[in-house]
């Protein structure tokens, strides 16, 4: 420890000490950004309202040792920015207390999850974790490595006699995991925290296919039985604007605490955590920072992915073609807040029946009010990654809904066409799509396109060329509603010339 590096054991002077749990009560699968500013901050609270401090979190990153690099030179501490318009306050957070890197510490992360004192799982995965093909099934080339050492039955907390295989997926790493916990019959909730309609019972369904592919017939028997009888995957709605952490936002952190915290995470001040309550076993008590426990998150969850991420899509993608870097830039630009507005006031609030006590109008100011505060610095360009993974959830319902109602929500289109455009312009100017589907995409627009072309942005036989791919982007498989009619692709292909 260095005593201008932030730590367990050195806390600034001013700043209220963070707890120091006493055992490790969660595995978090997907520590990012997200998780320290929301689930951690949750636990963090509920241990300083109740003093229990059973629950410590070991952080589990899957694509990267970055975050392990960060906090376990802190002893798990950091420290989160809180962005407001008005005024910005930091926060130091102890629940986590280290970061396992799978690839490196399987063995560890499955001992964890088949540890007693383990009583709940959370993931924060992004919606691409989920390994699935478009038609939403598990991807089992995804797992395949995980099923194999699934049916090797590869023991846990072995000392290197026969070395565990290493996890590939976070799905195949969770079911090893309750396989390895499956013999003691401990309880436990698994609770995704991830942006998906439905999402307990979408990670029920894909751990159950993962078992039933690698423990098939009555090899599984004891596994499945385990799953009935001890372990549950509850809903959850999650919500706090949280971006990527910039250089300069440390580097502020740093001035006002005056040691280095490389853990920063930025939040705006706004937060809400709606959880099914559907619990195996113990849990801290989240309710006393603030979550909500509901029988029925649905209203919830489809308010939010609705209301607030399908509007943040059409502000990434629009304000991204229209130049702007951020949320906040593109919320300023008249023309942009205009069409926000009209899909989220026309298109998709229609579509809802509001949550129990939620006024649905005064929700959706608020949202737009959210994505104008400049201090979080969301970009356009974070906000718009994973679109194909994204869209179905976000936009999807909305056009079912709508169209079942005999509407052609315009908001929709508008923002589907920028989708396609914001792809299209990435593709032909080399820079790339970040998407896990981004060779299907980049094939599409390249088939009608060259890319490099004159303008750099290929031989475009004007709209004609444009509209023949945006109609092919659409009808990738999974995107879409199957239903949708071609009167809708249509208003797409008009709302082209109001993109480009
Ligand atoms: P992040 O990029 O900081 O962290 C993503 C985490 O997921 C990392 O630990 C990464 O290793 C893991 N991951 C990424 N791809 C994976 C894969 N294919 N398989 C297994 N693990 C994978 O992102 P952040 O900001 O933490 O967001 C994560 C998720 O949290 C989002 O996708 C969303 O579902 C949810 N969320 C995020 C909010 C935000 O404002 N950032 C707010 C509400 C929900
Ligand atoms: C955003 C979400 O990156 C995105 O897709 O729409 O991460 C959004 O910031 C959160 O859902 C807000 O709760």
């Amino acid at each position: 420890m260095t005593d201008d590096r932030l730590h367990r054991d050195n806390v600034p002077v001013g700043i209220d000490a963070p707890v120091m749990p006493t055992a490790v009560g969660i595995v978090h699968l997907g520590i990012g950004a997200f998780h320290r500013a929301h689930q951690a901050v949750y636990t963090e609270r509920a241990a300083i309202a109740t003093g229990d401090t059973a629950w410590g979190i070991l952080g589990v990153t899957q694509r990267s040792a970055t975050v392990r690099d960060q906090l376990r030179p802190q002893g798990g501490v950091y420290a989160v920015l809180t962005a407001g318009e008005q005024e910005s306050s930091v926060e130091l957070i102890g629940s986590v207390v280290d970061v396992a890197y799978p690839a490196e510490e399987t063995e560890r992360v499955l001992a964890a999850l088949a540890a007693p004192s383990t009583h709940v799982v959370t993931l924060t995965i992004t919606e691409k974790g989920y390994a699935r093909t478009p038609d939403g099934a598990l991807d089992l080339d995804a797992v395949a490595g995980d099923l194999e050492a699934l049916r090797a039955g590869a023991p846990v907390g072995t000392s290197g006699e026969s070395p565990v295989r290493p996890a590939t997926s976070a799905i195949g790493l969770l079911v090893r995991g309750l396989a390895a916990r499956a013999g003691s019959g401990a309880p436990i909730t698994v609770l995704t925290c991830d942006n998906m309609v439905d999402n307990g019972r979408v990670l029920e369904r894909l751990v159950r296919q993962a078992v039933d592919a690698g423990l098939p017939g009555t090899e599984g028997d004891a596994l499945r039985g385990f799953l009935d009888a001890h372990v549950t995957f509850p809903c959850s709605m999650v919500d706090r604007i949280v971006p990527a952490t910039t250089p300069e936002q440390r580097d502020h952190v740093e001035q006002a605490l005056g040691v280095r915290d490389e853990g920063l995470v930025v939040g705006e001040p706004f937060a809400q955590w709606v959880i099914e309550d559907r619990f195996a076993g113990p849990r801290p008590a989240w309710e006393a920072a603030g979550a909500t426990l509901t029988k029925d998150v649905a209203p919830f969850e489809q308010a939010k992915l609705r209301l607030l991420n399908g509007t943040h899509s059409l502000v990434a993608y629009s304000g991204w073609l229209a130049g702007h870097t951020t949320i906040a830039a593109a919320m300023a630009d008249p023309a942009i807040a205009e069409r926000a507005r009209q899909y989220l006031f026309e298109d998709a609030l229609p579509t809802l029946t509001p949550p129990e006590g939620l006024d649905l109008h005064q929700y959706g100011e608020q949202i737009l009010a959210r994505f104008a505060n400049p201090h979080t610095g969301h970009t356009t360009a974070q906000v718009a990654m994973d679109g194909t993974q994204k869209i179905p959830y976000r936009w999807g319902g909305v056009l079912s809904d709508a169209l079942a109602a005999g509407r052609e929500p315009r908001g929709v289109a508008f923002a589907l066409a920028a989708w396609a455009e914001f792809v299209r312009r990435r593709t032909l100017s080399g820079e790339g799509v970040d998407d896990p589907r981004a060779e299907e995409l980049e094939a599409v627009v390249s088939a009608f396109e060259v890319p490099g072309g004159s303008d750099g942005l290929g031989d475009v036989e004007g709209l004609a060329g444009a509209e023949e791919d945006v109609r092919a982007l659409l009808g990738l498989p999974g995107l879409l509603p199957e239903t949708t009619p071609d009167t809708f692709l249509d208003m797409v292909a008009e709302e082209i010339e109001s993109v480009r």
